[in-house]
């Protein structure tokens, strides 16, 4: 063995696993290091927090039969969606201050399509009405009851919204009315999911109810390309979670996304982004979180966030697992 890896390291080659269309074996094959650079990890589907994990699986059972992107990273979000347990996703959400449930939601294609609803209530669905706003109008924003309206008209029926426990919890808030609109450790888990597909096709998609206790109207970085979500077939996509004020401002995952295209990794992409919003407002490291993640055209992915906390899936032909972004904030 010994002697076989010398010889191996003499030549400038190394020993790769590479995965195999839908299966989870391996094979290993020798690859010079020019050839390395060239290695396609795929399909590969990422999703941001510790419930990505969980819904990577309705995604990779797209993936894994050679399915499409789009469908697999709309499949993960709505696992997320349909969940009511879930406190920052879906209608099983908190409410705004008045004690609506507002969500926001996009999708974007491996061509350029994308869609975004926006303020919508009373669907359960977001990311379809959006992925439908994509595919059946001439637009990419639909808002509040024209938005809702639209849904209607293609067959989305009404749900109620807030779930008994979220309106419990709006109503202790407004005892304390203590509006804080940020994201802290106990108000985030917007779902951003890009994926890879056999194909070599990226797409992404991302949904959430926003900041909890928001003003009534506000609508935040998630659906809004460029900001919450971004993806460009030719490079890479990326999507991110946490205070989306702060996201918006510099276009945060458009700019991932071009630093990917300048040569960056996808996790120095991330960590650019955040360092420019702590630069701006390095008060607010401490207190908020800001996380971006990014997948290039060759499957490599990483993560980025303003403090420690930030976790999201990976699905791939090695299996399933949640790992921690790195993170600016030192203790
Ligand atoms: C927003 N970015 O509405 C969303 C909230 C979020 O993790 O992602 N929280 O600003």
């Amino acid at each position: 063995m010994g002697t076989r890896r010398s010889f191996i390291k003499k030549l400038g080659l190394t020993t790769v696993a590479l995965p195999l269309v839908g299966s989870v074996q391996k094979s290993s094959v020798l690859l010079s290091n020019d050839d390395q650079s060239k290695i396609v990890h795929k399909p590969i589907i990422l999703s941001t927090w510790s419930f990505g994990k969980v819904a990577n699986q309705a995604g990779w059972d797209i993936l894994s039969k050679g399915g499409n992107a789009l469908d697999a990273v709309e499949a993960t979000a709505k696992f997320v969606e349909a969940d009511l347990s879930q406190k920052s996703v879906g209608l099983g959400a908190l409410s705004d201050r008045d004690g609506y449930v507002t969500l926001d939601a996009c999708i974007m294609d491996e061509k350029g399509n994308c869609g975004s609803v926006m303020f919508l209530e009373n669907i359960l669905h977001p990311v379809s009405v959006a992925r439908l706003v994509m595919e059946k109008t001439p637009h990419i924003q639909l808002v509040g009851i024209g938005a809702q309206q639209f849904a209607f008209d293609n067959g989305f029926p009404k749900h109620p919204a807030p779930t008994e426990s979220s309106k419990k919890t709006w109503e202790d808030w407004v005892k304390k009315n203590n509006y804080t609109p940020r994201s802290d450790e106990n108000n985030h888990d917007t779902i951003g999911v890009i994926a890879l597909d056999q194909d070599g096709n990226l797409s992404g998609a991302c949904t959430t109810s926003g900041l909890a206790f928001k003003m009534r109207g506000r609508v935040g970085d998630s659906p809004i390309i460029g900001a919450g979500l971004f993806v460009d077939n030719e490079v890479g996509a990326a999507t991110a979670t946490g205070t989306g004020e702060e996201v918006i401002r510099i276009c945060g995952t458009h700019l991932v996304v071009e630093l990917m295209r300048q040569g960056y990794s996808p996790e120095n992409a991330c960590k650019e982004a955040v360092t420019r919003i702590i630069k701006r407002s390095p008060k607010y490291t401490k207190e908020m979180i800001v996380g971006f993640l990014a997948l290039n055209k060759k499957g490599e992915y990483g993560a980025y966030s303003t403090k420690k906390g930030f976790e999201y899936g990976v699905y791939d032909n090695s299996g399933t697992v949640l790992k921690d972004a790195s993170f600016m904030e030192k203790e």
